[in-house]
């Protein structure tokens, strides 16, 4: 059976997005695309109820219940207030754009964190199939051998060098994004994060990004709290 939880307490920011979301994805640790939704919620203090899933029951729920809202089957799928919310990059940049943060204050800066989120898009894919792959052993070492420096250096030199970006920490430089969220979570599922940053330590900028959003409040206490699970 899935399992449900409800997370923090309603809030104004509850409000500018029209209610308590609801989240349907796996019981996968504190980890995957549905993570980062559950981290920028985390972030802007919104209650949400959490309806995970586990990896062996979730064919069965996909044909049923997922498929009744997303014909697609994929997850995360977000419920709000009567409508069905599908696409978790979609869903983050719509959230932001109701709270009225999260994305940057000029088109120039709109189009910069989308811009590095895609790059986080495309890294997570070929992560989760080398990651998932039936072959494993030898895809997941292959992997971290070549794609993921090329985007670790990718995301490091643009930056660094980005007019945007180099002052740091954030992609938008002093104003979180959400793009923040979406390269923490792929570095952090990728296991970059933890082990003192061991595993980043020829990218800085990429550990001072790191840096400042485990050091948000919310995050900080969300990363501390019994809703982390690793
Ligand atoms: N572009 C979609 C991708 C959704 C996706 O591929 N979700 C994966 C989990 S992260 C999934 O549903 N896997 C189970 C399946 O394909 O049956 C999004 O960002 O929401």
């Amino acid at each position: 059976m899935p399992t449900t939880k409800r997370c923090l307490t309603e809030s104004d920011a509850n409000r500018a997005i029209g209610g308590v979301p609801t989240i349907h994805y796996f019981d996968f640790q504190s980890r995957g695309r549905g993570q980062v939704l559950r981290l920028l919620w985390e972030d802007a203090g919104i209650a949400y109820e959490d309806i995970r899933y586990s990896f062996q029951e979730y064919p069965e729920y996909k044909k049923t219940r997922i498929a009744g809202m997303n014909p697609t089957g994929h997850i995360p799928v977000v419920e709000l207030n009567r409508r069905i919310l599908t696409q978790s990059y979609a869903i983050l940049r719509h959230f932001a754009r109701q709270l009225g943060k999260y994305d940057g204050e000029t088109e120039e800066g709109k189009y910069w964190a989308d811009a590095m989120c895609d790059i986080g898009i495309d890294w997570r894919t070929l992560f989760v199939n080398a990651f998932f792959s039936p072959q494993k052993d030898k895809t997941y070492p292959e992997h971290c051998e070549t794609v993921r420096p090329r985007f670790l250096q990718g995301l490091e030199t643009h930056l660094k060098t980005h007019d945007l970006s180099k002052t740091g920490p954030y992609v938008l430089g002093k104003s979180v994004t959400y793009a923040d969220f979406v390269i923490y979570q792929v570095l952090h599922d990728e296991g970059l994060t933890q082990d003192r940053r061991k595993g980043m330590k020829d990218y800085p900028r990429l550990i001072q990004l790191v840096d400042a959003v485990e050091s948000r409040p919310n995050v900080k206490t969300f990363l501390q709290s019994d809703r982390y699970l690793g």
